[in-house]
C-alpha cells in the first residue's frame, strides 16, 4: 500500500455507471473504454486532493486551461515523479501506460458525475432492523464505553475492539475505504461513513455489533455527525458529501433521509464554485446546531436542527480549503484548519461569529486537535502540519489570557513534516504527534511525545512500528492517529502497513510511554483511524 493519503475512493458502484455520460465528439481522443478506466483511476487516486471537477483544493487545478499548457510529456513527468509542491510520485503505483492515459485524460474537459437526490437516497436506504425490534437493554457484557471502532481502510470494514480485553469483538462490513466513525449522544450507535458515501448504523446493544440501517448519502463522502443537544439525543444524523456537494439530515435511529441541502455557491472571494465539498462536521453541545465546514468556499455553516422543515443556517466567511478541526476545552470555540490557506479559523458558537483567522505554517492538519493548559500561556489548542515539522499552539482563553487568545503562542519542533494527528487527554501530561506521510521511513514509523508540564524539556521520539515487531515488508509501516482509552491511561496507535502485509495496533502506557500490548490479528487489514466510544461521544481531546 503506497501513497495512502492520495488514494481517494473506489466507488462501490461501477464507475462506468457513475460516469454514464455521453462523451462529446470533440473529446474522442480516448476511446470510451479508456475514458472509463481513466475516470476510475482519477476517482481512486486524484479526486480527494484535486476535486472531481478538477478545480483544485489541496492539489492544483487540473482543468484543460492549465493542463494543456503543460503538455503531455510534462504531465507524464509530474504524475510519475511528483513535485516539490506536495504532489507525490505515482511511478510505483501506476503503469507507464496508465500514466500516459492519465496525462491525456486530464487535458480533456472533466466529466460531471450525476446528482444524488432524495429518490436515489430512498432507493438505497435499508432499514435492516427496525427500532422496535432492537434490544431494550445491552445484550452483551462488553464495557461499551471502552470499545474502539477501528477503520480497516483497505478492506472496507470496521473492527469493534474491546478496549478492556484488547480482543476483537466484531468486524462489520462497511463502505469502501471507510473513513470515520462517530457516536450517537447516548453512546449506543456508531455511525460509519465510507468514501463511496455508504453510511452504516451499528447498534452496540446486540450480542455482537450489528448493522441496523444503511444509506448511500452520495457518490463520495467523508463526514458524519449526530445530534447531541439535550432533547435531541440520537434523534438526527448528518452526513456530508464530497460529491454531490451537499449534506443530508437523516433520522438518527433509522437513517431515513429527511432533508438534503446543497453546498454549492460563492467562495469567500465572491466567485461561484460548483463543487464545494463538505469537510468536517461537529455537533455543538449548548445548542441544537451543527458546525458544517465547506471546503472550497471557505464558508462555515451553523445549521440549526431544531426545525428542519424551516431550516436556519448562519453562514460564516472564513478561509478556503476548510478540512478538519475540533473544539477548544470549553467547547464554545471550534477551530478548523483551512489547510491549503495555511490558516486556522476559529468560530465562536455562542455568538455565531468568526472569532479569528490565525496564520500558521504550511498545511495545518489537526484531526480534532489537542487541548491542554500551557505552563506559561494558559489554555491552548494544538495542531500538527502536513507541510511543516512543527506543532502549532494557539491560545484559546480570551477571558483570562486575552494577550494570547487566537495567537500562535509557540511552535514545538515535531520529528518531521507529513504529520496528520496530535492527541492528548485531560488526565494526561503528554502530547503526541505522528508523521505518517513523512518520506523518511524512520520518521513515518515514529511519534514525538512532549511533556506538557515542561515544554522546554526535549521531547521523546518513539519508533512505535518497531514495538509491533512485524515481519520485514515492502511498504512503510506508517504509525498513525493516537487515540486514548476511556479512562485516559492508554494511547493506541495504528500500524498502517500494506494491504497484503500484517498490520497491528500498539497500545502504550501513557504514564511510562512503554508498550503495554500489541494487538495483532490477520483480520486487522490496514487499520488507520480509531474512535473510542466514550471519547468520541464526549469530544474528549
Ligand atoms: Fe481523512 C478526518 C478528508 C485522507 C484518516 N478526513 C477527516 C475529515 C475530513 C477528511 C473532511 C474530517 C471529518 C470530520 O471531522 O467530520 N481525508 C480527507 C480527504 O479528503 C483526504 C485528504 C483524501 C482522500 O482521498 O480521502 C483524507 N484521512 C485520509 C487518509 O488517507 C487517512 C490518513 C487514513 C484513512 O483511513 O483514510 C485519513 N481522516 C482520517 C481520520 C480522521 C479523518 C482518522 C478522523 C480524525 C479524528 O480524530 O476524528
Amino acid at each position: 500500500m503506497k501513497k495512502p493519503y492520495f488514494a481517494a475512493s473506489v466507488l462501490a458502484m461501477s464507475v462506468a455507471g457513475v460516469f454514464n455520460v455521453a462523451f462529446a465528439a470533440d473529446e474522442a481522443a480516448l476511446t470510451a473504454e479508456q475514458k472509463v478506466t481513466a475516470s476510475k483511476i482519477y476517482f481512486e487516486r486524484c479526486a480527494g486532493c484535486h476535486g472531481i471537477l478538477r478545480k483544485g483544493a489541496t492539489g492544483k487545478n487540473l482543468e484543460p486551461v492549465n493542463t494543456l499548457k503543460l503538455g503531455h510529456a510534462r504531465l507524464e513527468k509530474i504524475i510519475s515523479y511528483g513535485t516539490d509542491g506536495g504532489m507525490v510520485n505515482f511511478d510505483d503505483i501506476l503503469t507507464k501506460d496508465e500514466i500516459s492515459l492519465m496525462a491525456s485524460y486530464i487535458q480533456q474537459t472533466p466529466d460531471t458525475p450525476p446528482e444524488w437526490g432524495m429518490k436515489d437516497m430512498m432507493n438505497s436506504w435499508k432499514l435492516v432492523i427496525k427500532p422496535e425490534d432492537r434490544p431494550k437493554k445491552p445484550m452483551n457484557k462488553i464495557n461499551l464505553k471502552n470499545v474502539f471502532s477501528v477503520t480497516l481502510r483497505d478492506s472496507g470494514e470496521v473492527a469493534l475492539i474491546d478496549g478492556d480485553t484488547k480482543q476483537i469483538w466484531g468486524i462489520v462490513k462497511t463502505g469502501y475505504a471507510v473513513h470515520i466513525s462517530r457516536l450517537s449522544a447516548s453512546g449506543r450507535y456508531v455511525y460509519v461513513i465510507g468514501r463511496d458515501g455508504k453510511l452504516d448504523l451499528i447498534d452496540l446493544w446486540f450480542e455482537k455489533p450489528t448493522v441496523v440501517a444503511t444509506l448511500k448519502v452520495g457518490i463520495e463522502a467523508r463526514s458524519v455527525e449526530t445530534s447531541k443537544f439535550k432533547g435531541y439525543e440520537d434523534k438526527y444524523a448528518i452526513a456530508g458529501s464530497y460529491w454531490p456537494p451537499q449534506y443530508v439530515i437523516t433520522d438518527g435511529d433509522t437513517l431515513k433521509p429527511l432533508k438534503i441541502v446543497s453546498t454549492r455557491g460563492m467562495t469567500v472571494d465572491g466567485e461561484y464554485h460548483p463543487e464545494p465539498r463538505v469537510a468536517s462536521i461537529v455537533a455543538t453541545e449548548g445548542k441544537p446546531e451543527w458546525v458544517v465546514n465547506i471546503k472550497e468556499t471557505g464558508m462555515i455553516r451553523l445549521v440549526d436542527y431544531s426545525d428542519i422543515k424551516n431550516l436556519k443556517e448562519t453562514t460564516i466567511e472564513s478561509a478556503k480549503f476548510l478540512h478538519d478541526g475540533g473544539w477548544d476545552s470549553t467547547k464554545r470555540y471550534f477551530l478548523v484548519a483551512a489547510n491549503a490557506s495555511n490558516k486556522v479559523a476559529v468560530v465562536d458558537t455562542k455568538t455565531g461569529k468568526l472569532a479569528a483567522l490565525v496564520d500558521t505554517k504550511a498545511k495545518p492538519h489537526p484531526g480534532r486537535g489537542a487541548n491542554f493548559v500551557h505552563p506559561k500561556f494558559g489554555p491552548v489548542w494544538a495542531t500538527s502540519h502536513l507541510g511543516a515539522d512543527v506543532i502549532t499552539l494557539i491560545g484559546t482563553d480570551p477571558a483570562k489570557h486575552p494577550q494570547q487568545a487566537w495567537k500562535v503562542v509557540q511552535e514545538l519542533k515535531n520529528h518531521g513534516s507529513g504529520s496528520l494527528f496530535v492527541k492528548t487527554h485531560p488526565k494526561s501530561h503528554h502530547l503526541y504527534a505522528d508523521s505518517p506521510l513523512n518520506p523518511d521511513k524512520e520518521n513515518a514509523e515514529s511519534v514525538t511525545v512532549y511533556d506538557i508540564r515542561d515544554l522546554d524539556k526535549p521531547p521523546v521520539i518513539i519508533n512505535v512500528a518497531k514495538m509491533a515487531d512485524l515481519p520485514e515488508a515492502k511498504a512503510v509501516k506508517r504509525v498513525v492517529q493516537a487515540e486514548y482509552n476511556a479512562d485516559g491511561t492508554e494511547v493506541w496507535y495504528s500500524i498502517w502497513a500494506g494491504k497484503t502485509e500484517p498490520s497491528a495496533i500498539v497500545v502504550l502506557d501513557d504514564k511510562t510511554l512503554k508498550m503495554k500490548a500489541v494487538i495483532k490479528d490477520p483480520r486487522l487489514i490496514t487499520p488507520t483511524g480509531k474512535f473510542n466510544v466514550y471519547n468520541t461521544q464526549h469530544d474528549i481531546y
